[in-house]
């Protein structure tokens, strides 16, 4: 069979169709409505599941590693990782954190500079990597931090017709602006966690209701101030059961990705190695859960956040995360931050870790996509 190419399209010239004729089908053939960026960031998250590979991600990687930081980020080029030093890649994926826009402030809550975030957001985005944002705002009601769970009232009070709701709007146009200048497409993970109780957004610091209605307002609101271009994931921290998880799910119509976030716990410098194989069976059955509420709903699902800080165990990738992930159709796994200026806080190798072989090993399994 013979095609003739147009508008991306390929449509069959059958013997004895003239290529007028054909021609003339194709013309009068209606066009595939246009692409938005999020779509199309989400289609292309949908191909590489449907490829069975999972993308790596690390947080705040391209801003600063173990003992390094970019330090004049208008000049300098953010072309460092911790991740490239090791892998000879970048992640595919880069998490950066919002907590401070709200305040109006140049620097992050970890020091970023949000013009930095930007930077390293597009350049990755240049690069044909993936941007994921979280966000860790202070606490609305008593002005201290997003660990601040010293009231149950702060998401009733920021909801319409709540004492702080106007700041809350004040808040979300800062957000909308600062998502806005990325010019790239992002998937937006706001009130993570909410499955325990250390933020105040979380458990016992607020009803099922205000927080789905925190999801929503906060959705919509952006929604209404011109920010469209992002892919909403809604990341409980693990383990849950199913009815747990659904407990504050936002609805299909607010969320595209469905996230959680579980880290593996470890006595400091003991290495025993039945404590990674108790992680990955967590790990296991916390997918296992995710992954059948994520057919039921039809959407992608991704370990948003994972990690075991410092990394005191010679095999976690490749005896504790990597049999865990590899049987489910995960989008993604991303790997928390390695502070610059905190030597034991980090969740991911650095040039001169010693025991980097074993994170090089997880990047060379083929299901695994770094850019
Ligand atoms: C936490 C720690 C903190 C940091 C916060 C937000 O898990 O890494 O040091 O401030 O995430 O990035």
């Amino acid at each position: 069979m013979t095609y003739l190419m147009t508008q991306k399209k390929r449509f069959p010239v059958r013997p004895g169709m003239t290529l007028v004729a054909a021609l003339l089908i194709a013309a009068c053939t209606p066009k595939a409505p246009a692409v938005s960026p999020a779509e199309a960031l989400l289609e292309r998250l949908n191909t590489s599941v449907a490829d069975g590979k999972i993308l790596y991600g690390h947080q705040d990687d391209l801003c600063y590693g173990h003992s390094w930081k970019v330090e004049d980020w208008r000049n300098d080029s953010v072309e460092r990782s911790d991740i490239k030093d090791v892998a000879g890649k970048y992640p595919a994926i880069v998490g950066f954190d919002l907590g401070g826009i709200e305040m109006g402030d140049s620097l992050n809550l970890d020091g970023v500079p949000f013009g930095l975030i930007r930077k390293a957001a597009q350049a990755h985005v240049e690069r044909g990597g993936i941007v994921t944002l979280s966000w860790h705002p202070r606490n609305p009601y008593t002005g201290s931090d997003a660990w601040d769970v010293s009231s149950n009232q702060v998401v009733a009070s920021i909801l319409p017709g709540g004492e702080k709701h106007d700041l809350f709007c004040l808040w979300l146009d800062r957000v909308a602006e600062f998502v806005g200048s990325l010019e790239v497409p992002v998937i937006f993970r706001p009130w993570h966690e909410c499955s325990e109780s250390w933020f105040w957004w979380g458990k016992d610091l607020c009803s099922e209701q205000e927080y789905i209605d925190l999801f929503r307002f906060t959705r919509k609101t952006l929604e209404e101030k011109g920010v469209k271009d992002l892919l909403w994931c809604y990341s409980p921290n693990g383990p849950f059961s199913q009815e747990k998880y659904l407990s504050r799910y936002p609805g299909d119509e607010y969320v595209e990705l469905l996230g959680a976030d579980l880290y593996m716990f470890k006595p400091k410098n003991l290495y025993n190695e039945m404590a990674g194989v108790y992680f990955q069976e967590q790990l296991s059955e916390m997918l296992a859960t995710l992954d059948a509420i994520g057919k039921e709903h039809g959407k992608l699902i991704c370990l948003s956040e994972t990690g075991l800080e410092s990394i005191n165990d010679p095999k976690w990738w490749t005896i504790a995360l990597y049999p865990a992930i590899k049987e489910y159709p995960v989008a993604y796994v991303l790997t928390w931050r390695n502070a610059w200026d905190r030597p034991d806080h980090f969740y991911a190798p650095w040039d001169g870790f010693s025991w980097a072989k074993d994170f090089v090993e997880f990047c060379n399994r083929e299901q695994i996509e770094l850019l």
